[in-house]
Parts: structure tokens; C-alpha cells; sequence
């Protein structure tokens, strides 16, 4: 029997020897090599992690003590360990484990994440707790370097340092963070590690302490010791920790089980908030030969002993694609135009451009907020900054797009990709929000492209604009076709819908960005039954197309909007409040998202679910229809 079968609970893993944790380590590795192989998931951070969580759960006592991983993608070897073993083959399935962390999953969740950055503020909230309430628990927090290109992170690290709260923080040091890690704290910490300097300087005070305790004595190895300290802050990594208010130790080797387990328990000892930095390399024991450690940070379903992706998916090209091959394109028209992407070059299609422009493309660090206002900063000087972010990652930085671009007008161009249902992410990456919370900022102007050479044309669009911002959503998916080239796509009129289809029966479905397909098959059933409705493409959310809409509500009484997003202050909600006001007579209907949490599923499944699918809009169209048909015979 293996030792992992035997692991049912923390409490199996504290009961193994100590010299056996490093063979049950190794299993671990390979049974993440094997489960993602089959469900794909993100692998790399997880493999870097298999000591440090085997660790914790030996040394700590969770749940008892809290143990926070930050972002929370890393901590697939915490689940083995924590009784989730047998479950594990249905990490991110519909009803299977979550691929991140999840307080209704495990006690030993303690806080859920999926965002960078939350895990030293949230621990800094229970280390508080504990002590309001006169309670005895260690806290640890484990952040990657890639999280403390936060802001959060240093928030929470600026409340922590001088609060002399007992506290413990794990740096998790792999130099990564999904592509290589940026900025200056990156090469701080990496100086930390490599640094020729302080090694010499500490050989030399060590040898000369010796040398001269040999010589004199005590006195002066104390006066000695203190040459050292002062010598050891000039060059050492914790200076920066220690002046936060942190005790840092380290840098220790993330993947020595034992010697891991040791300095945990040493650490445990002390009081205070404390930092122990641990180095780890992302993506340990993954099969690739070469591996691009960018590559395997999430993965598609491979072969589990060459590390291959199993199917090269074919088919058009993602809205990823469409946006990085567009924005490289027009690069090339507009050499004002700059590209900022918050730690995400692959995932956003930023590395496209990157490729080809690499002096224009900014990689900011996992900092949205900074994205956005140094976004505002370049614009404010005339360049032409397009920024490249997550429809969810956007929340972190509403502040700043109201109060740095909307307000000063700026013309900053949002790209948010994952606009929509994300799939197997699930709760903590949907993209559901951005159409209720951009819609209400002032100035805004919103919009969605049914298809790749629409997404290039509402670029184009965005250009031509100098007066604001300017925000393109568009979902985690394939684009329905494959564009042509930018160079042979016009400029979307500006605030223009577009009319797909004419029908007589006073209905019309008004779908936004990639559901005009679905709505279009929804118009084409409904016509085989004898409804012949009307299709519009809202590309723009706002403005609306005033003189479209004005033409819609004279022959239309039942106008259904249809939106991947929440429908609470949605599109719907927006059109139907301005519709009220004009033409109470017209009902409108928002069919899209309800509000609830979305739980991790594919994407397909999510959306027929919410009836974001041809049945599904046809199936809403034919009982509103029903419904009039009653009320006014
Ligand atoms: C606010 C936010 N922005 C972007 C991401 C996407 N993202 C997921 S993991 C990651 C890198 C994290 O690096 P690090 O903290 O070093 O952890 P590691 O992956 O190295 O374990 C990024 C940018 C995110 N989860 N949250």
C-alpha cells in the first residue's frame, strides 16, 4: 500500500515519521501529475508546493490553527493532505472539488480565494480575532512572490508588521508568478537568494569573529556579532521585512521536507509576526523536458509521462487570439498605442504584442489598480494606453476607473477578456459583474463584439476616440470565426447597433456581444414556428443607438435583451429604466445571469443553465410571447 492511500486526514500525515514525509511528498507529485493530466487544472504551482503544504500539515494543527493560502490555486497538495484525496480525480467538475480554496469545502480552508493578494490581510483579521476574543492559534499566511506585486499584500503587511500580533507569513519564493515574475521586489528577493555579496560579507564577518574570539574574547565577539547584524542589514533581504515589523528567517529550501518541518517548529516557538522566506520552483517533477514554466502554470488535460497536451484544439481562434493578433496589428498603424497587462501576457494576448513591440508592452505585476491609473498617467500624456485585464481582475480597480480615467476623461481603452461565464474556474473568476459595474460609471463607453473582425472594428472605434474611456468585453471562449486582417477591418460607426434579422410579430431580441449567435439561432426556430422576430446586436451597451432603439419601440412591443451577465443592473435593467421613461408601453425583458453564486462547471453548461443558448432564448421568447398574448389578446 502506498503511504498516500493511508492519508485520509491531517491527522494520518502527523502520525507518519518524519524521515518517511519526503516518499510521501513523492507520491504526492505524481498523483497531481496524474489528476491534472485527466481534468487539467494549474499544475505548476501546486508541484512547487509539495513540501511546503506537507510541511505545514505536520508542524501545524489545522483546523485549529488557520492556515490562509493566498490565491489559492497552489493549494491542490493542501487537499490531498487534508482528506481530500479520494475526491481529488473530480477537482474542477461540475459537482466535483473546487480548483481553488473554499470555506464550505474543508474545515482546513479557512479562507476562501481564487484573487491574488487576500491571504496576509485575512490572516492579519483572524490573528485579531484571536486575540479580541482570548483565544490560543497559531495564523500563517503563505503568499507567493508573484502576490507581493499586490498592493493588498503590503497593505496587510504595513497593518501586521508593527501590530506585534502573533502572526506567521510564508513567502513562497519561485520567482514566478504566471509568466516571470516582475518589478523591483522580484529582484529584491531574488538578490536575496543569489547574492554573491552577502555571502562573502557573511563568510568574511564569520571568519574575522573567530578569529579575533580566538584572540580577545567574549567582549569583542559581542561588538563583533554587532558588526555583523549591521553588516548583514546592509546586504540582506530582511531589512525590508524586518523595518515592515516582520522577524524574517530564510531563505530556506522549499523542497527539504525535514529541514522545512524543522524551521517551522523553530518558528512556531516564537511570538510576533514573523516571516520565514522559503524558495520553491514552480512546475518541480513536471514530466516536460524543457518545460516553459509559463506553460504549465494552468493546463489543458496531457499526457501524464511526456507532459504533451492530449488534443491541439482546432477550430477557430480564441477571443484571446483575435485581441493580441488585433492590438499587434494596429500597433504597427498607431505608434502611440501601449499595452498594459497586471501580471497576465498569455492569458490576455498581451504577449502578442509584447513579441513585437516589447518597449510598448507593459507587465505591471499582479496590480490592476496600478494598471489602471498608470494607464490614466500615460494617457494624460497623449499616448494611447489599451488596457488588457480579466473582466474580474477589472473589480480590483474601480476605484481607480472612476476616479483617475472616467473623471478626467481620459481615453484609456479596457480590454476584459472572461467576460461572462468563465467554466471551471467557477465562483471566484466570474466574469458576470463588468457589464453592472462599468454601465454606471460616467463617461464610460461600453461595448461587445459578436464576432473577431467586430472586435477589431470596435478597436479601430476606440482609437478614433480621444474623450474617454472606452472598455471591449468580450467571453473565455472561441471566437465564432476566424477575422481577417485587421489591416482590412473599418472602425465600427460609434454608439451604433446593427440589425441582424426583421420580424413583424412586435418582438425583438436585442443580444449582446457573443450572444447575438445564439439569439440569431433562437430567431431562426421561432420563425420555423411562425414567430418572426427582430434581431439587434447591441455593440454598444453605451451609449444605446438612440435613432435604432426609437425605430425598435414604434413596431415592437416586447423588446428581450439578452446579456452573459448578472441581469441585476445589467443591460436589460439599463435599457428597460430609459425605455420607461420614453415608451411605458414597451415591456422589456432582461434575460441573462440571475444573481447567485455560479458554481465551477464548463462554461456550455453555465450558460444553458441561465437559458444563455439558443433553446434557451427561444424557449424565454416563446412564453413572454405566450404571456402578451394573454394579457393583450
Ligand atoms: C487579482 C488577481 N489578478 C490576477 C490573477 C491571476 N493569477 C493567478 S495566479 C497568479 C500568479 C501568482 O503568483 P504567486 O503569488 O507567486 O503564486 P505562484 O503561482 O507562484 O504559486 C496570477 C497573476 C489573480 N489570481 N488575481
Amino acid at each position: 500500500m502506498s503511504l498516500l492511500e493511508g492519508i485520509k486526514g491531517i491527522e494520518d500525515v502527523k502520525r507518519l515519521p518524519r524521515e518517511r514525509l519526503q516518499e510521501l511528498c513523492d507520491e504526492i507529485r505524481q498523483r497531481l501529475i496524474d489528476v491534472v493530466s485527466v481534468t487539467g487544472g494549474h499544475i505548476g504551482a501546486g508541484l512547487g508546493v509539495v513540501e511546503l503544504a506537507a510541511a505545514v500539515a505536520y508542524v501545524f494543527d489545522s483546523p485549529r490553527d488557520r492556515v490562509v493560502w493566498d490565491v489559492g490555486h497552489q493549494a491542490y497538495p493542501w487537499k490531498i493532505l487534508t482528506g481530500r484525496n479520494d475526491r481529488f480525480p473530480t477537482l474542477r467538475q461540475q459537482g466535483g472539488i473546487s480548483g481553488f480554496l473554499r470555506r464550505d469545502e474543508s474545515p482546513h480552508d479557512h479562507f476562501g480565494a481564487g484573487h491574488a493578494g487576500t491571504a496576509m490581510s485575512a490572516a492579519f483579521g483572524m490573528a485579531v480575532a484571536r486575540d479580541l476574543k482570548g483565544e490560543h492559534y497559531d495564523v500563517v499566511a503563505i503568499v507567493g512572490d508573484g502576490a507581493m506585486t499586490c498592493g493588498l499584500s503590503y497593505e496587510g503587511l504595513n497593518n501586521a508588521g508593527h501590530s506585534a500580533r502573533d502572526l506567521i507569513v510564508i513567502l513562497n519564493d519561485n520567482g514566478m508568478s504566471i509568466a516571470p515574475n516582475v518589478g523591483a521586489m522580484s529582484r529584491y528577493l531574488s538578490n536575496v537568494a543569489t547574492n554573491p555579496l552577502y555571502n562573502r560579507v557573511r563568510d568574511e564577518v564569520k571568519r574575522l569573529t573567530h578569529r579575533v574570539d580566538a584572540m580577545v574574547g567574549h567582549g569583542v565577539q559581542d561588538f563583533a556579532r554587532r558588526v555583523e547584524e549591521s553588516l548583514k542589514n546592509l546586504v540582506l533581504p530582511g531589512v525590508l521585512f524586518q523595518e515592515l515589523g516582520l522577524r524574517y528567517f530564510g531563505p530556506v529550501d522549499g523542497h527539504d521536507v525535514r529541514g522545512l518541518v524543522e524551521s517551522l517548529e523553530k518558528l512556531r516557538q516564537l511570538k510576533g509576526p514573523r516571516l520565514l522566506h522559503v524558495l520553491t520552483q514552480k512546475g518541480k517533477g513536471f514530466p516536460l523536458e524543457e518545460p516553459d514554466r509559463e506553460k504549465f502554470h494552468a493546463r489543458a488535460p496531457y499526457d501524464p509521462t511526456t507532459g504533451e497536451l492530449r488534443a491541439a484544439a482546432g477550430g477557430p481562434p480564441l477571443w484571446t487570439k483575435v485581441f493580441g493578433d488585433a492590438v499587434t496589428q494596429l500597433g504597427g498603424e498607431h505608434p502611440e498605442l501601449v499595452v498594459i497587462t497586471a501580471a497576465m501576457p498569455s492569458g490576455t494576448g498581451a504577449n502578442l504584442f509584447q513579441k513585437k513591440w516589447p518597449e510598448r508592452c507593459f507587465d505591471v505585476g499582479i496590480a490592476e489598480g496600478h494598471a489602471t491609473t498608470f494607464a490614466a498617467g500615460l494617457a494624460t500624456q497623449g499616448l494611447r494606453p489599451v488596457v488588457a485585464i480579466y473582466s474580474t481582475f477589472l473589480q480590483r480597480a474601480y476605484d481607480n476607473i472612476v476616479h483617475d480615467v472616467a473623471i478626467q476623461h481620459l481615453p484609456v481603452i479596457f480590454c476584459l477578456d472572461r467576460a461572462g461565464m468563465v467554466g471551471d474556474d467557477g465562483q471566484t473568476h466570474m466574469g458576470l459583474y463588468d457589464i453592472a459595474y462599468l454601465l454606471a460609471v460616467p463617461g464610460m463607453v461600453l461595448t461587445a463584439p459578436k464576432d473577431g473582425a467586430e472586435l477589431i472594428g470596435l478597436l479601430r472605434c476606440a482609437l478614433a476616440r480621444t474623450d474617454g474611456p472606452f472598455a471591449i468585453r468580450y467571453p473565455r471562449d472561441k471566437a465564432p470565426a476566424e477575422p481577417p486582417p485587421a489591416a482590412e477591418v473599418a472602425p465600427v460607426p460609434f454608439g451604433t447597433w446593427e440589425v441582424l434579422r426583421r420580424g413583424r410579430s412586435g418582438v425583438a431580441i436585442l443580444p449582446v456581444g457573443a450572444m447575438c449567435g445564439p439569439a440569431l439561432q433562437a430567431a431562426t426556430a421561432l420563425a420555423a414556428e411562425g414567430l418572426e422576430v427582430t434581431v439587434v446586436n447591441c455593440r454598444f451597451l453605451k451609449p444605446v443607438d438612440r435613432a435604432t432603439l426609437e425605430g425598435l419601440l414604434k413596431d415592437h412591443r416586447l423588446l428581450v435583451t439578452v446579456e452573459d451577465g448578472v441581469v441585476t443592473n445589467g443591460f436589460g435593467a439599463y435599457l428597460a429604466a430609459m425605455v420607461q421613461a420614453t415608451a411605458p408601453e414597451v415591456r422589456v425583458v432582461a434575460h441573462g445571469a440571475a444573481d447567485r453564486v455560479y458554481e465551477h462547471a464548463p462554461r456550455a453548461r453555465q450558460l444553458e443553465s441561465q437559458g444563455l443558448t439558443a433553446e434557451g432564448i427561444a424557449a424565454r421568447v416563446r412564453a413572454l410571447q405566450a404571456e402578451e398574448a394573454a394579457v393583450r389578446p
